[in-house]
């Protein structure tokens, strides 16, 4: 078969001695942290759409990357490509899962039949890839918003037509997801939001979104899909606000809805620091929830107010989001999908290869300072002794539910003596961060 990117052979662990940049330096797929190999911790997986159909245009400029399909025109015959190309890749990379919307893997055609034939066959190769290579899906999705006809959003949409021509996208999205074996199906809500209350009925659009996922639940029923449906929050861009805008706001959706049997999360950095939040809130709050899925790993530049999706690069941020997946006894079915893009300069197809080592080298290092941290109990039993007054007297009641706020008026009435509070010693648990990540 033809080679794609003949400049890269398997990229291989090397130790963290290796100045070769074309090497892990810190993950060892077979290497062992706690219960556990790193490729399993870890789940790491390819996004279809910015590796393998990501050009590089951005509002000022049009596609600067550099691919293999460059010299094609065929627009079926360059999604060939691809196909293959993105298995070369992950072989080469060491990479176990992917994940796609269904238009990335086929041009869209003139009508909804055409673009269901384009997409099917890319599915058939790419299944027969998945059977030689052993690689398998993480998950699936349909793009309801790039196309004109989403402007208003898909499920949100005012139009009742655009529903219905959301729903047999994902309906179909769903049956090929079904058909590769993959482990989970994502909803990022593209355009499901509004630019300005003067033309929105938000009780209305909310009903609908809240429909639209209750027939995807019942599809999925019906057909036997049984991975595990996420939703990804983000709270603006494209609209101005997005319903799904961060972890609180769609476990309140879904409680109202009752849905919440049904979906996990899909937390991505960039999307949390968007929200105002960091990247560890998103997956604590996901985490003491009982909804933390799967994450989409990437970062933000502090220096920048929208989406960058750039590749993982941050230790510190990397090793507290480990902090939280171990607490939450692993991802699995999620995973880590690198849902991240090179930069428009970086435009040779071996900045791909850069850009990922860097991501998964990063992570990796975060598992393992995350796991020795934790098997210190440096900073649980910190937690544990700051919150002590609960385990006993008092606390020990209000925790069990035994008093009200007379029993507590009267227990201060009795005790009325100055409350010893105890400092919260943010700078020393800072440095003990630090000591596990430097040391
Ligand atoms: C957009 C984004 C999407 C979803 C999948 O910000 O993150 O790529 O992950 O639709
Ligand atoms: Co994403």
């Amino acid at each position: 078969m033809k080679e794609f990117f003949p400049e890269v052979k398997k990229v291989q662990f090397e130790g963290a001695k290796s100045k070769n940049p074309l090497a892990f330096r810190y993950y060892n797929p077979d290497e062992v942290v706690g219960d556990k190999t790193m490729r399993d911790h870890l789940r790491f997986s390819m996004a279809y759409w910015h590796t393998m159909t990501g050009g590089g245009r951005d509002m000022f400029g049009s596609e600067s990357m550099v691919r293999p399909w460059d010299e094609l025109t065929d627009p079926m015959e360059v999604a060939r490509m691809r196909a293959y190309a993105s298995f070369e890749f992950m072989e080469k990379m060491q990479i176990p899962y992917f994940c796609f919307h269904d238009i990335d893997l086929a041009p869209e055609g003139k009508t909804l039949r055409e673009t269901f034939k384009n997409v099917d066959e890319i599915v058939a190769i790419i299944k027969d890839l998945m059977a030689q290579t052993g690689k398998k899906l993480l998950w699936g999705t349909a793009n309801l918003f790039g196309h004109p006809r989403f402007m208003h959003g898909a499920a949100t949409s005012p139009n009742a037509d655009v529903f219905a021509y959301a729903a047999a996208r994902v309906k179909r999205a769903l049956d090929i997801t079904k058909e590769l074996g993959g482990e989970n199906y994502v909803f990022w809500g593209g355009r499901e939001g509004y630019e300005t209350l003067l033309n929105t009925d938000m009780k209305l659009e909310l009903d609908n979104l809240a429909r639209f996922f209750e027939m995807a639940v019942e599809y999925a029923q019906e057909i036997g899909f049984t991975g595990q449906f996420l939703i990804e929050p983000k709270p603006k861009e494209p609209t101005k606000h997005q319903y799904d805008f961060d972890t609180a706001s769609v476990l309140a959706f879904l409680h109202t809805y009752g849905l919440e049997k049904h979906f996990k999360m899909n937390i991505e950095a960039n999307h949390a620091t968007l929200a105002g939040h960091t990247f560890q809130h998103e997956l604590r709050y996901a985490r003491i929830n009982g909804v933390l899925g799967s994450v989409d790993a990437n970062q933000g530049d502090e220096l920048l107010g929208w989406d960058t999706d750039q590749f993982p690069t941050n230790i510190y941020t990397t090793t507290l989001a480990m902090y939280e997946i171990l607490l939450n006894g692993g991802l699995a079915p999620g995973g880590l999908n690198f849902d991240a893009k090179v930069r428009r300069g970086s435009f040779e197809p071996v900045d791909l290869f850069h850009a990922h080592i860097s991501g998964m080298d990063a992570f990796a290092y975060g598992l393992k300072v995350a796991h020795r941290l934790l098997e210190s109990g440096e900073i649980e039993n910190f937690i544990a002794e700051r919150y002590a007054s609960y385990q006993e007297g008092i606390g020990k009641q209000i925790v069990s539910g035994e008093v009200g706020f007379k029993e507590l008026t009267e227990y201060v009435l009795e005790n009325d003596r100055p409350i010893a509070l105890t400092s919260g010693r943010q700078e020393m648990l800072e440095n003990i961060l630090n000591r596990y990540i430097l040391d």
